[in-house]
């Protein structure tokens, strides 16, 4: 069974696998340890990963990136809106508030959610994972950040099941890099905890969590992000210092220009590096527009400048974990900076000042997240088997319920489940109601979530049923162990229980929570009830607000099929197109040689004749047409060439058999 761990950046993905010996990381086709997460529609098959990315700056319309920052996010939030302007591709809000991308393709329109998007470079990563380990993928655990919320979490499993794979788990990017960074480390001591906090800083966003680590344990105490600050957002000031540039210099408006742009931002992304290693470093851009070949030229000190507010932004994530986690700078053992968004120098000596000492470098910054998963899946799986370790996970937002009116459930210790809960964890609570109700799960502190994220996770309707006076109604949450919240059970509790001493106060809960959250079985400790008591399970109904129905992931599956299917059915043709070019070659030159006497001179000239009609035919009506043409057009050729090869052949095994004799 594979037992398997991905990392879907917003630029880079990272597969990697439990093997006997330790975890790996997964090739692509192009040896590389990382795949561009891009899905691009050429003309007639889709290209994913290295294939797309090489495709980016041709079809700009019709390259998906970043999706990861479209999935399960509202249209309308203005940050959402913020991330589209730097997205050449068309889109539009979607009937749930979410996003829709449009795109042409084999000639028609086609709309599709980020759910399907990411589902398409899922089950390419899968492919690559199956070929890499020459064994079916389907279990799994995900990286995810921190701060996804429950609607996020949901459209990543929905996009894993698309590509048939099945998650164990979704797991926080950085605890996955905790859980690598702890398990193999036997220098912690008994004499109470390490604390490391680790900074990641991606492409996109930054992420920031502070770890507790004992012997074989590890403890989450604090995540915190800020979801806009990541590498592109240097690419970004050097785009807006370039295109000013150009404007004055060479009177081009690179914003009008999609292609322009795009090309401008990618050398912006190569330069940025450069500077990493280099004092300055020079742009070139052949043909930007307008035909006009443009050259900049800039100074690492002068991009430090410009970028002064981003470097400045980076400690405000570190400095709120570190409070959140109750803990003060000295008491810090460790900073691990990961993520290649932070190989910029400037990061690091803004890190070293904020925290009084250098951050180490002792992970792999872009495989630890995934290395983090494979092994996570390797403690999940029954098939492996790995030291005991415990990981707690600990959960960044309050959670809490509303009833019917939208009035705050209170319940006796605050949220249904507090900021910074450990999870997978379970909580029952009592209520008394008399009739079918609903509640509405909500985020309760809107300061904590990323900017202009609603808090509504979702609407639960607890039904039907009807008693004649209100009677006791238990409902299970389950925080799980994506970090989704559900409802588990309700049950109606009918007769004298007990407990009804206390109904004035109308509920009671009880916390229970998980250890490692391998454990699913979960006991049910509510208060015990007396004898007289029945009890009668009610269905419960969950509508999550922008959620993708039953229906559409069904549609979505078949649309993947389909996708696929024309996917290999153009590189079935073009092989089989090869096959047919390399038989021309090959035959030509055997004509003139190894077969020569084996043929009549009709023979050869009919041959030669139908061989240079096939490479003509080839280059012209031939260039583009079924798999079937060009396998009946191979058949043809073959009619006229296999009498001859048969002879060929009969002679080379006669000859075979004499030299055999001999040697004897
Ligand atoms: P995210 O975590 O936001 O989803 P990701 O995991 O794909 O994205 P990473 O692969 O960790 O992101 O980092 C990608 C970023 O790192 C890009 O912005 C890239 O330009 C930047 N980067 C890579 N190498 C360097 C370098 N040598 N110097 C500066 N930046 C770099
Ligand atoms: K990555
Ligand atoms: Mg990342």
């Amino acid at each position: 069974m594979s037992v398997v761990g991905f990392d879907i950046g917003n630029e880079n993905c990272v597969i990697a696998a439990a093997r006997n010996r330790g975890i790996d990381v997964l090739l692509n086709d192009e040896s590389n340890r990382e795949t561009p997460a891009v899905v691009c529609f050429g003309e007639k098959q889709r290209f994913l990963g290295s294939a797309g990315a090489a495709s980016a700056t041709m079809n700009p319309k019709s390259t998906i990136s970043q999706v990861k920052r479209l999935i399960g996010s509202q249209y309308n939030n203005p940050a959402v809106q913020n991330d589209l302007k730097l997205l050449p591709f068309e889109t539009s809000v979607a009937p749930n508030g979410g996003v829709f991308i449009h795109i042409r393709y084999l000639n028609e329109r086609y709309t599709f959610t980020p759910v399907q998007i990411l589902g398409m470079l899922f089950a390419h990563l899968k492919q690559m994972a199956e070929k890499s380990l020459e064994i079916p993928v389907s279990d799994c655990v995900i990286g995810i950040p921190s701060y996804f919320t429950d609607l996020q979490r949901r459209a990543y499993l929905d996009a894993a099941h698309i590509a048939g794979l099945k998650p164990l788990r979704l797991m926080h990017d950085s605890t996955a890099i905790a859980l690598g960074y702890g398990i193999y480390k036997t220098d912690f001591t008994d004499s109470g905890p390490t604390y490391v906090v680790f900074v990641d800083i991606g492409h996109c966003d930054t992420q920031v969590t502070v770890a507790a680590f004992e012997r074989g344990h590890l403890k989450i105490l604090s995540h915190s992000f800020d979801n806009h600050l990541g590498g592109r957002d240097f690419d970004e000031v050097l785009f807006k210092y370039f295109a000013e540039k150009f404007k004055e210099q060479y009177n081009i408006n690179v914003y009008s220009n999609t292609r322009a742009c795009v090309r401008l931002r990618t050398s912006c992304e190569k330069l940025k590096k450069v500077l990493s290693a280099n004092a300055e470093a020079p742009l070139n851009i052949e043909c930007l527009m307008d035909e006009i070949d443009v050259k900049g030229f800039i100074k690492r000190e002068d991009f430090e400048n410009l970028s002064s507010d981003l470097l400045q932004r980076v400690t405000i994530p570190c400095d709120k974990a570190v409070k959140d986690a109750g803990l003060s700078y000295d008491k810090i053992y460790a900073i691990e900076l990961v993520g290649s968004g932070s190989r910029i120098p400037a990061i690091m000596r803004k890190l070293t000042s904020l925290f009084g000492k250098e951050p180490r470098r002792t992970l792999n910054a872009s495989e630890c997240v995934a290395r983090g998963c494979a092994l996570h899946c390797a403690m999940l799986s029954p098939t492996f088997r790995v030291r005991d370790y415990q990981v707690q996970d600990s959960f960044p937002f309050a959670i809490g319920l509303q009833s019917d009116d939208g009035k705050n459930i209170s319940l006796p210790n605050g949220p249904l489940f507090p900021k910074g809960h450990s999870f997978p964890s379970v909580k029952m609570i009592s209520l008394r109601r008399s009739n079918t109700f609903h509640l509405e799960v909500i985020y309760t502190n809107e300061d904590d979530l990323p900017l202009g994220v609603s808090p509504k996770v979702g609407h639960f309707t607890i039904g039907p049923f009807s008693s004649s006076e209100k009677e006791k109604v238990k409902v299970k949450f389950h925080l799980n162990l994506h970090g989704i919240v559900i409802i588990e059970s309700a049950s109606l509790i009918q007769g004298h229980s007990s407990n009804n001493a206390h109904s004035s106060s109308e509920q009671t809960v009880v916390d229970n929570e998980m250890s490692n959250g391998v454990d699913n079985k979960l006991a049910d400790s509510s208060p015990s009830t007396t004898h007289s008591a029945r009890r009668h399970n009610i269905k419960v109904y969950e509508n999550i607000y922008g959620g993708t129905t039953i229906d559409e992931l069904r549609h979505a599956q078949e649309m993947e099929r389909f996708l696929a299917e024309q996917d290999i059915k153009v590189e079935q043709t073009k092989e089989k197109k090869n096959t047919l070019e390399s038989y021309v070659y090959e035959t030509r030159n055997k004509l003139l040689s190894s077969y020569r006497s084996f043929a009549t001179e009709e023979e050869r000239e009919g041959i030669s004749r139908n061989l240079q009609e096939t490479e003509d035919w080839l280059y012209e009506d031939g260039d583009d047409v079924s798999e079937q043409a060009y396998t009946a057009r191979l058949q043809d050729i073959r009619k006229l060439v296999d009498p001859v090869e048969r002879r060929y052949r009969e002679e080379d095994a006669r000859a075979q058999s004499i030299k055999t004799l001999s040697n004897c």
